[in-house]
Order: C-alpha cells, then sequence, then structure tokens
C-alpha cells in the first residue's frame, strides 16, 4: 500500500511535516477554498502540488472533487458538467491519478458525537440511531419523519430529547450538521430542511439513474486524462432524513459498474463505512471489486447492542475484521502488481491532541498509531505470504510492469 494521510491544505493544524514523521509518503488533499462547482484552476493545483513536495511527500490521490447537489438531483447543469471535467483536465497535468467524490444528498458523513470518550481516556466519533431520531423529530422536524423509525426508536427518541438541556441539543443539531458541506458558514436546521425538500421526488433508484448520467458525462473526459474517479461509499449506509443513499452495499456496487463500465468508474474502498453494516463482507468485497479499487480509507467500526448504533473503534479493533482486509490487500496488489493509495481514514483523539484544535478524525495521534498498526500489518502479512514487502505492495505500478 502507499502511505498517505489527509491534509486539509495550509489551514490544517497538522502540518506536512508532522504527516510525514508518522511515515506517510503521500498526502491526499483538495483545493478546500474553492466552492463547490468552480473550476479548479491549474496554477493553484501547481502551487498545492510544490508546497507539499517541498515537505517531502508527493500528492496523486484527490479527495475530495465535490458533485454538487444540483447533479446529484438530477440536472446535469452544463456549466456545471464543464467546470467538473476542467478541473478533472488540470489535475491530470499536475500528476494527480485518482479523484475521490461521493454521492451522498447533501450530508458526506454523519455523527451524532464528536467526542465520545473511550475507557482509555482518548475520544472517538460516534453514531446513535436515537440521537439522529431525537434531532429529525424534535429539532428538525421534517415532516413525516416518524414513518422511517420504529416505535421504539420514537419513544427513545421522546425520552432522550426531553432529558436534553438546550445547550445539549444545540450540541447535537451542530453535530449532525456538520457533516454538511458549507457548514463552516451558515447551515442551520431551518437551511438543511428546505435542503432537503429540494430533493422531493428523487427515490433512490432515481438517484442511481443520476449518478450513473453524472458519470456518463464525466468519465470520458477522466478516460482521456487518466484519471480515476473513485466514489466513497455512503457513511454510514443507510438513508438519512428519508433522502436516499445508493453506494452502500455490494448489490449497489454491482449495479454501478454494470450501469458504468468504463475503467475510469472506480471505488474508494472505506471499511468504515461499507462495515457498519453487518451484510457487507469487507474481505469478500476487496476479492469482488478489487480492480475497480484505487483508494483504501481503513478504519473500523465497533457495532454496538442497539440498532444503527456504532463508534468509531481503534484501526485493528472493532468489527472490521482488519487482518483478512488486509490480508485480500496484499493479495490484490500481488495479483495487479501495484500499490494502492491507503490512509488512516479518522483516528481517536488522544494525548496532547485532545486539547489542540482538529478538525473531527483528523487529529494526528490517532491517526499516526493507526498508520502504524497498519504498516506493521501488512508488512507482517507480506512477509507470511513469502513475498518481500517491498516488491509486492509498496512499488508503484509502472516501476513493476517494467521489470
Ligand atoms: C471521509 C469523507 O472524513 C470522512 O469520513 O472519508 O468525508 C470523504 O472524504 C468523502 O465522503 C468523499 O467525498
Ligand atoms: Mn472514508
Amino acid at each position: 500500500m502507499i502511505q498517505t494521510m489527509r491534509w486539509f491544505g495550509p489551514a490544517d493544524p497538522v502540518s506536512l511535516f508532522h504527516i510525514r514523521q508518522a511515515g506517510a509518503t503521500e498526502v491526499v488533499t483538495a483545493l478546500h477554498d474553492i466552492p463547490n462547482g468552480q473550476v479548479w484552476p491549474r496554477a493553484a493545483i501547481a502551487e498545492r502540488r510544490r508546497m507539499i513536495e517541498a515537505a517531502g511527500l508527493s500528492w496523486s490521490v484527490v479527495e475530495s472533487l465535490p458533485v454538487h447537489d444540483t447533479i446529484k438531483r438530477g440536472d446535469l447543469n452544463p456549466a456545471l458538467i464543464q467546470a467538473y471535467g476542467d478541473s478533472l483536465r488540470h489535475l491530470a497535468a499536475e500528476g494527480v491519478r485518482t479523484v475521490t467524490y461521493n454521492f451522498m444528498p447533501l450530508l458526506d458523513w454523519t455523527r451524532t458525537d464528536l467526542d465520545w470518550p473511550l475507557p482509555d481516556g482518548a475520544t472517538a466519533l460516534r453514531f446513535e440511531w436515537a440521537a439522529v431520531a431525537a434531532y429529525d423529530l424534535h429539532i428538525l422536524r421534517r415532516p413525516g419523519a416518524e414513518a422511517d423509525y420504529s416505535p421504539a426508536v420514537r419513544h427513545a427518541a421522546a425520552e432522550r430529547f426531553a432529558a436534553m438541556t438546550a445547550q445539549e441539543r444545540h450540541r447535537l443539531e451542530r453535530t449532525i450538521i456538520a457533516g454538511l458541506p458549507g457548514s463552516e458558514e451558515s447551515f442551520d436546521s431551518a437551511a438543511f430542511l428546505r435542503a432537503i425538500q429540494s430533493y422531493a421526488g428523487v427515490d433512490a433508484d432515481q438517484l442511481r439513474a443520476n449518478h450513473v448520467a453524472f458519470l456518463n458525462a464525466v468519465c470520458p473526459i477522466a478516460e482521456e486524462v487518466g484519471i480515476t474517479l473513485v466514489v466513497h461509499p455512503d457513511d454510514p449506509p443507510f438513508p438519512l432524513f428519508g433522502l436516499p443513499r445508493v453506494v452502500s452495499t455490494a448489490d449497489d456496487l454491482d449495479r454501478l459498474y454494470a450501469a458504468v463500465p468504463s475503467p475510469a468508474n472506480g471505488l474508494c474502498f472505506c471499511t468504515g463505512s461499507f462495515g457498519v453494516r453487518a451484510d457487507n463482507d469487507l474481505p469478500a468485497m476487496i476479492r469482488r471489486f478489487g480492480e475497480r479499487i484505487d483508494f483504501l480509507h481503513l478504519r473500523s467500526v465497533a457495532w454496538e447492542a442497539e440498532e444503527r448504533c456504532f463508534h468509531e473503534a481503534a484501526h485493528l479493533g472493532g468489527d472490521a475484521r482488519m487482518i483478512e482486509v488486509v490480508q485480500a490487500v496484499v493479495e490484490l496488489s500481488r495479483v495487479q502488481r501495484r500499490a494502492i493509495p491507503m490512509r488512516p481514514d479518522h483516528g481517536h483523539r488522544m494525548m496532547d491532541d485532545l486539547h489542540r484544535e482538529a478538525n473531527p478524525g483528523y487529529s494526528l495521534l490517532g491517526r499516526m498509531r493507526g498508520l502504524a498498526e497498519l504498516r506493521g500489518l501488512e508488512q507482517g502479512i507480506a512477509h507470511m505470504l513469502d513475498l518481500s514487502p517491498e516488491r509486492a505492495v509498496t512499488q508503484a505500478p509502472h516501476a513493476a510492469a517494467q521489470e
């Protein structure tokens, strides 16, 4: 695997040198300051690349070039498609090979607690279904929301809401809205509700069709310039707030690749997202969709006793079966003679980071621990498979092909 870490650009409290000291050779980043829908100018991409290279790192994966909600709603607005295509051309000209995006309506990731205390004093991101229901039914007050929750969950949500202080209610609202792009600015629940209503009539079938239409418009450009577009799965992998989600299961992926076979239609395999569902067999999915996988997000979640509740576990802990996952990746890399970029997706907030600012999930020390564990796991597995780890899994594809 090519070891990477996400970097949020010059505004990230985690520096490039810290990422390098953690052992990564690449960063995964985006021009976060450019509003969704606008072209990424080549000069700005080049400048960012120089900044990264000056720290001794490289940049070949973008996360993310976001897809505008207008397109997700099914309007292939020519100016937006043109901008997406131009950004792809500019990125390719600067050496980027992989571009991540997601096709979740409105929300990106969703959690209900960003600082959930673990027994060892670190904190994790957590998702609790009754808290989502409490927000949806009692704060957002989305019309028709009752139908999306079982009577038991509605009951738990009402109790949960009644027991919350005004401050706790506000914190829950901010936490859920934190996964909305643009949330840094002014998104509040009223605006969120209006945005949800703008998806009226877009059911799962329609969203799938919109995704296919988007890919049919941009894959030819990606193919031409040598970029793979990798879709990030839904996080969590089930519908929220009445909005459909269509990149949640192996069956969803089968349909996606049958509809758009283009080699530019790739996959960001996120074990923390797919792994929330017990019916997603992660090692089997890696074997099945291996040729589509061009980027790996490795982290684990621990399923809790209550329905649809989980928290982020240590990278080798929880329910992701990480040893089998990494073994499947090592075998894939050997068969395909290529190294796949990987990042420890999130990490626990721990040690000195408990007192430092960071983007939720993206403090340094927990990710450094995760990367170290994953690196060791990979080398151990490769060794046990009687491979030299350097040859099998850290060589760039073109270097392997020249042998
Ligand atoms: C990431 C996602 O932080 C995370 O959970 O994995 O935000 C991911 O970057 C996007 O969904 C990709 O568009
Ligand atoms: Mn991810």
